[in-house]
């Protein structure tokens, strides 16, 4: 009978729930005005490090297939907002399991040990968040040391707030307390749980809205700057080519913000110049670090540069062109002093993320590059500010940002996402896509005959676009007019102007590298070599 009015798992996964929205929300307002780690981003981004790289797969494409079903926005920055939600949910369900589990233990062995088990749930919480927030966070701008003392401490607070309200729900009913006949204890925790809830939810509020208001302390923007690029004062190399994009066409080159930004952190690192060096170790005579000043001092290269992510659907927008200026890595190679058996780099990244080059390719290619710079601007927060590496015709997997260090090595490994299950070389793929049938932009050619403008890019590494072709309906492949790139490394815009016709049409498009290739048919998900296959659009006239 008594064992019945205890508490138990449902209350306790209401507490449990209570208080972690109420921490969650502290964490919150903690990390923007002071600094503090933020703890839901941090175990995400530790989770995303840990999980088996096909579970990871399996999110991703998950994720890419919503928002290109709603496309309710730019994939990357939608893709990061929703595992920033996840990553709140994550902590907030496991933080109300807890609350459960830990009800079901004391409802067994008693209130007596309420504190002392909460605390040990509060420690076992914070051990496991202080790990995240000491190995792989990146919201904290505090040491790491002090970031997961206050994780321990923030958790240790809430596993002991969880025991004291189980011992409020469990407590004797007090002399002069209203009984009711059977349920006295029910009303006596109800009461208790509307307390809980009214303080949690001023917590939880307040902290939200300090958050929001506080700007984050010694966190730069991802992107913005209040420099002017260098787009803003040049014309692009292909300026007066006749060949102009289809009204509708995403921009060529594109604006540093809307580049789309893909990594493995919730938050970017954010890392200071005048503590930033870059270390060479490994096989090499003697290891070493180079400043910024070093790397700028060799004379800049200058490419234009288009970057597609490997999980990019054919057509999507995970794919952008930027002017990108840096040391050629042959160049600044000799300074590293590598042993003889030194065969390739491993660079490694702020972020634990790290990738394998040979030594033989960085020799041969002088398009490899240390780069420093976007549109004339130092590299963006997001973007891996403040060194990032250039490697032609493979997708962004195998390209780090946030460089710290380089290391001599005697043989090939595989890279972060190789180990995780996706393409060892990640050579990308022959694409070619439709931005725009502009119906409603018709003009008139020979004969007053009303033209539709149609047109998009073809993209193939830096093995460059010797042609695209169209078919419309059941009609032939016909030839698009391409536009001269911006450079070999970047994507081709290609236009064709087709006589209007009224009815339904669809259109397929497809391209040839430039030796000739053609593009790839098979359709082919982008897991684990790189989206392929033809795209088609249908559209009313
Ligand atoms: N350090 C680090 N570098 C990284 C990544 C990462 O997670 N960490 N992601 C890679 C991937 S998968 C891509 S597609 C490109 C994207 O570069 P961008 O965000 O500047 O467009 O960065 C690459 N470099
Ligand atoms: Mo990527």
């Amino acid at each position: 009978m008594h064992s019945s009015r205890r508490p138990g798992i449902g209350s306790g996964l209401v507490a449990g729930a209570l208080l972690t929205a109420a921490l969650i929300a502290f964490s919150y307002a903690c990390w923007k005005i002071f600094g503090l780690p933020f703890f839901p981003f941090d175990v995400f981004d530790l989770m995303t490090r840990m999980l088996p790289g096909k579970v990871i797969a399996f999110g991703i494409n998950t994720m890419v297939s919503i928002i290109t079903a709603l496309h309710p926005g730019p994939t990357a920055l939608v893709a990061k907002a929703m595992e920033q939600a996840q990553s709140i949910i994550i902590m907030w369900a496991a933080g109300a399991l807890g609350g459960a589990v830990l009800f079901l233990v004391l409802s067994r062995y008693g209130r007596k040990h309420a504190y002392l088990f909460g605390k040990l749930l509060g420690l076992i919480f914070g051990a496991a968040v202080a790990y995240a927030a000491y190995h792989v966070g990146k919201t904290a701008t505090v040491s790491p040391f002090m970031g997961a003392l206050w994780a321990l401490l923030v958790y240790l607070s809430w596993g002991a707030a969880l025991g004291w309200s189980y011992r409020e729900m469990d407590r004797e009913i007090l002399p002069g307390e209203p009984v009711a006949p059977d349920g006295a204890w029910l009303v006596n925790r109800r009461r208790f749980l509307v307390r809980l809830g009214g303080a949690t939810a001023v917590i939880t509020l307040s902290g939200t809205i300090l958050g929001v208001l506080a700007r984050a302390r010694g966190t730069r923007p991802i992107v913005q700057s209040d420099n002017m690029p260098w787009s803003a004062t040049h014309a692009l190399p292909n300026a007066g080519d006749p060949v102009k994009p289809a009204p509708g066409t995403r921009p060529e080159f594109t604006p540093l913000q809307d580049h789309y930004r893909i990594d493995i952190n919730t938050e970017p690192p954010s890392i200071d110049l005048k503590d930033w060096r870059l270390k060479i170790g490994g096989l090499v005579e003697r290891p070493l670090t180079l400043g910024m000043d070093r790397i700028r001092s060799y004379e800049a290269t200058n490419q234009f540069i288009t970057i597609a992510c490997i999980s990019n659907r054919i057509g999507g927008d995970l794919i952008g062109t930027q002017r990108w200026s840096g040391t050629s890595l042959g160049k600044l190679l000799p300074e590293f002093g590598l042993k003889p058996q030194a065969t390739h780099l491993k660079i490694s990244a702020a972020d634990g993320f790290y990738e394998f080059v040979p030594v033989e390719l960085i020799k041969s290619d002088p398009r490899i590059m240390l780069c420093y710079e976007w549109d004339g601007l130092p590299l963006a927060r997001g973007h891996g500010f403040p060194l990032r590496i250039y490697i032609p015709d493979v997708y962004g997997m195998k390209q780090p940002k946030w460089i710290e260090t380089i290391e001599g090595v005697s043989r090939w490994e595989p890279g972060y996402w190789v180990v995780r299950g996706w393409d060892a070389v990640a050579r990308m793929r022959a694409t070619s896509f439709i931005d725009t049938i502009a119906v409603n932009r018709t003009w008139e050619g020979a004969n007053g005959q009303k033209m539709v403008p149609i047109g998009g890019l073809a993209h193939a590494g830096v093995r460059g676009i010797s042609r695209v072709e169209i078919k419309i309906d059941d009609g032939p492949w016909t030839a698009a007019r391409l536009r001269a790139p911006l450079s070999r490394q970047t994507w081709v815009v290609w236009r064709y102007d087709m006589p209007f016709v009224a009815g339904k049409h669809r259109f397929t498009v497809r391209c040839f590298e430039g030796d000739g290739t053609p593009q790839i048919t098979e359709k082919n998900p982008p897991d684990p070599s790189g989206a392929t296959g033809l795209q088609s659009k249908t559209k009313d006239f």
